[in-house]
């Protein structure tokens, strides 16, 4: 395959001002009618170009120029692409083409997914439809009929509004779409399907009237409010906070089951993987109720940033992604516990995306160069790319930096821009210099700050002084320094917040500051101290890196109860379990652990006064995936071990905390989804989880009671997640198959059941995951259950997927190879686990690194796993 370059990047020699398309949707195919309007771009080169056109996996029917057929001889079709010689300055083309939706498992471009058509054309995918120049900075405006039979596929849908539908012959019908914005092909969307329809509206803040509209399977038709009324809180934060409004007369949300990814933010048509919008009390856990509000908003968002500017090239994806989150997470912050929110984004960030930056894929949130596009939907560019935006909102401060959103919005609408053009208008609203900023943007990896202090006693300054550097990367070395805004505050013995006075005159000190990192070295002397404070850093989490500090236990234990900043406080218990369990890797079972550490659980158990949502997120135990990351050379089976060891340990010594909390957390009164009602199902959950952990007779009663009379999803998945997790075998074996036999109806309570069972050491070691292979349940042909058996197995259930006798590894090997020909997006996805080999000790690692030897030596692998494993290999 071939490499792609930012710096190879010209313009459009052609541009597209408008596309007709007629669609007819048959049972073994369908034939797409597109009529391009086409001139030559003023801004391309002088001198006549070929006409070339994308495709891939289209027969090729009849191509017309201003009407008239082309003879075979003027036009040529050969690697993917249509190219036509000569052609004048301006024309139409038409196009027709003969493609197989009901044999298309790639799921890109148009497929049936339970009997329904739909599209999924981002980023390339509009080519597997019809010949067109498929890059994002040919911007048309389309108008779209769809004609197939009236009574398997009554709903038809496209972009814009409809302005046409009527009867033909033979039972079928029609309907014209039209889309009055101009945009990229990877916005284009189809629906054709016998879906029930609910209706909501939107009055938007200058007083138009949307018709909102899901479209669903009848099963599904109980499980819609929830996601329409996440779309209206979005559409009205997106006015409140970003002054954006809704630009459509309708607005559509269609749920489809098979689906490659989480959500697409086609133009006024948003297709939903039916596991990220379709939700109800009863089979939705709480975190399955917050993702799907975030990921409504996220999409509904991309309406202004993605589809009204839109990127000019793919290298700038996270000109959208990154942004889009960023919209997202401050909405979600908004709308829940803002702490707990940044938590679980820092935890994602840390656990993946570091491991991303530090492996052999790593790239710039603006890559330079790929081979195949779908590979860098990354957590780079869009946890990464959020991150980044979040410091620039800092660095500004919110006025300015809605300035500068309204600037970069109303100087781009309807353009196709770089992420340049977005720090530019930042820049130009604000007058704030983010010239060295944007090696962000540049520079992969992750910085790493590194920093010591020491307290002079008799000036009473203390000073700090900070590290940075930023590790190579393939292709990238020797890198430069990078502006990052590091927050921090200092505490004194008591417990309260000192003034930080960068100098021995500052007569109205700040608490809280936030210190420019321009240098590869830099140091800070705060002044008018009497004792050695204790620093509280990055707060917050201000910049997306790493931090070395030598704390003491002590120190952690300190912040841990009284960092005003909950973020930080969070982030001390983090780092004082893992240093607790590091320390215990590879020790014999009688290494003694840290006593204060139990009592510093159970004094979080009982503190009812700090918010319980902080108290439930500071009783998780850093991950296992988070342990290795932190690792040199991780040895799978020792972390586990030693992770398992303090759980244990806390367990046993808090049994009667984890039972009062139980206790006071029993819930009783309606399902609600407010931060405080989450937090107490989650405090409750974990007391189960720890007291199953010790195979606690108490906590398996509780358990089979909560399983059996939970009146929502989160409590009944809780109890049994805790059951499979535990010693009880008959207990577990009863409750998944009550669990199943209740849910077999609904596949995304059936993926639930799927990943319970692949994330358990205890239920998911290799042989029952062959099993969940051959469940009746299980289909090779849907991305969820894929997803949800070897992804989860690979990622979630380490010690399984990491057996010494390398098992797991070949295991997942077998399925990607398995799954390349059909189905390369998700394939290339399945193998990320195994890029992450040089982490591991030799024997693990090699044994990894054979594993992928053997998905490279396959025939005819597709690109998208080309480009994965041989990066990973090189
Ligand atoms: N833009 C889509 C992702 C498309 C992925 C294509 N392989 C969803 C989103 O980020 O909102
Ligand atoms: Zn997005």
């Amino acid at each position: 395959p071939q490499t792609i370059y930012l710096s190879e990047y010209t313009v459009p020699a052609y541009l597209v001002d408008h596309v007709d398309l007629r669609f007819e949707l048959f049972e073994d195919g369908a034939r797409v009618h597109s009529t391009l309007t086409i001139r030559r771009n003023p801004q391309g080169s002088e001198l006549a170009q070929p006409l070339v056109l994308d495709g891939d996996s289209l027969t090729l029917e009849a191509v017309h120029l201003n009407g008239d057929e082309l003879a075979p001889d003027a036009y040529e079709e050969h690697d993917g692409q249509l190219v036509v010689a000569n052609v004048p300055e301006a024309f139409t083309l038409g196009v027709v083409t003969w493609i197989e939706p009901q044999n298309n498992t790639r799921l890109e471009g148009l497929y049936k997914s339970s009997g329904m058509f739909c599209t999924q054309c981002e980023a390339e995918g509009f080519r597997c439809i019809t010949y067109y120049p498929d890059r994002p900075d040919v911007m048309a405006r389309f108008r779209t009929r769809i004609e197939a039979d009236r009574s398997a596929y009554p709903v038809l849908l496209s972009n814009g509004n409809p302005v046409e539908q009527g009867a033909l012959e033979d039972g079928r019908h029609f309907v014209t779409w039209e889309d009055p914005f101009p945009k990229p092909c990877y916005l284009f969307a189809l629906v054709a399907g016998d879906l029930v329809e609910k209706r909501d509206s939107f009055t938007t803040v200058s007083g138009r009237n949307i018709d909102l509209r899901m479209y669903v399977e009848p099963r599904n038709a109980e499980k819609c409010d929830f996601a329409m009324d996440s779309l209206k809180r979005a559409m009205r934060w997106d006015e409140e906070v970003f002054g954006r409004e809704y630009d459509l007369d309708i607005f559509m949300i269609v749920a489809v089951d098979d689906f490659n990814m989480g959500a697409m933010e086609n133009k006024g048509l948003n297709i939903f993987n039916s596991s990220c919008v379709l939700a109800s009390q009863d089979t939705a856990t709480d975190a399955a109720f917050q993702r799907i509000e975030a990921i409504v908003a996220h999409e509904y968002f991309h309406n202004w940033s993605g589809n009204r500017v839109t990127c000019r090239d793919w290298f700038q994806l996270s000109l959208k992604e990154g942004f889009t989150v960023f919209r997202d997470a401050r909405f979600s912050e908004d709308m829940g516990s803002p702490t707990v929110k940044r938590i679980e984004d820092a935890t994602l960030l840390r656990t993946a995306q570091f491991a991303e930056d530090a492996g052999p894929m790593a790239h710039p949130i603006r890559p330079a160069s790929y081979m195949e596009i779908s590979n860098f939907y990354t957590l780079t560019i869009y946890e990464k790319g959020a991150e980044v935006v979040r410091m620039i909102y800092n660095l500004l401060g919110p006025a300015a930096f809605r300035e500068g959103s309204d600037l970069y919005f109303q100087r781009h609408d309807g353009q196709a821009v770089t992420t340049d053009d977005f720090v530019q208008a930042m820049e130009d609203a604000s007058g704030v210099d983010l010239g060295q900023f944007r090696l962000w943007y540049e520079q992969a990896g992750t910085p790493v700050l590194t920093v010591s202090d020491d307290f002079d006693e008799a000036r009473g300054i203390y000073r700090l002084t900070v590290e940075q550097a930023i590790p190579d990367t393939p292709g990238q070395t020797d890198k430069k320094p990078q502006h990052i805004p590091f927050a921090l505050g200092l505490l004194g013995a008591g417990g309260e917040s000192l003034p930080l006075r960068l100098s021995a005159d500052d007569e109205a000190p700040q608490t809280e500051r936030v210190l420019d990192l321009r240098e590869p070295t830099q140091s800070f002397e705060f002044h008018g101290l009497s004792e050695k404070p204790v620093p509280s850093l990055l707060r917050h989490f201000s910049a997306p890196v790493r931090v070395n500090y030598p704390w003491t236990r002590e120190q952690l234990l300190f912040l841990m109860s009284h960092d005003p900043d909950g973020f930080n406080r969070w982030d001390a218990g983090q780092r004082l379990a893992v240093d607790v369990i590091q320390s215990l890797i590879g020790q014999p079972d009688s290494a003694e652990i840290e006593p204060r550490l139990v009592d510093a659980y159970r004094h979080l158990l009982n503190d009812t006064d700090l918010d319980q949502a902080l108290v439930a997120k500071m009783l998780q135990l850093p991950s296992e995936a988070y342990l290795v990351e932190l690792s040199e050379s991780a040895d799978v089976p020792a972390i586990h071990h030693a992770r398992e060891r303090v759980l244990n340990h806390l367990a046993v010594a808090l049994r009667d905390d984890l039972l009062a909390c139980y206790e006071r957390n029993q819930g009783g009164g309606d399902y609600q989804l407010t931060p405080t009602a989450i937090a107490s199902r989650s405090l409750r959950n974990t007391a189960l989880a720890w007291l199953l952990h010790i195979d606690d007779e108490r906590g398996r009663e509780l358990a089979n009671s909560q399983f059996e009379q939970a009146d929502n999803m989160t409590d009944r998945l809780g109890a049994l997640r805790a059951l499979v997790n535990s010693g009880f075998d008959e207990d577990r074996t009863r409750a998944l198959d009550a669990f199943y036999e209740r849910f077999s109806d609904d596949p995304q309570v059936v993926e639930l059941w799927f990943s319970v069972q692949a994330s358990s050491s205890k239920a998911g070691q290799l042989p029952q995951i062959h099993r969940l292979l051959e469940h009746p349940a299980f289909d090779w042909k849907n991305p969820n259950k894929v997803r949800s058996v070897v992804a989860v197995f690979a990622g979630q259930n380490l010690p399984a997927f990491h057996n010494p006798d390398g098992s797991g590894y070949n295991f997942l090997a077998e399925q990607v190879r398995r799954l390349d020909d059909s189905n390369p997006q998700i394939a290339a996805r399945l193998v990320t686990p195994l890029t992450r080999w040089r982490k591991f000790a030799p024997t693990y690692g090699q044994q990894m690194k054979a594993a992928l030897e053997g998905i490279r030596d396959k025939q005819s692998l597709s690109r998208d796993v080309y480009e994965v494993v041989h990066k990973s290999l090189a």
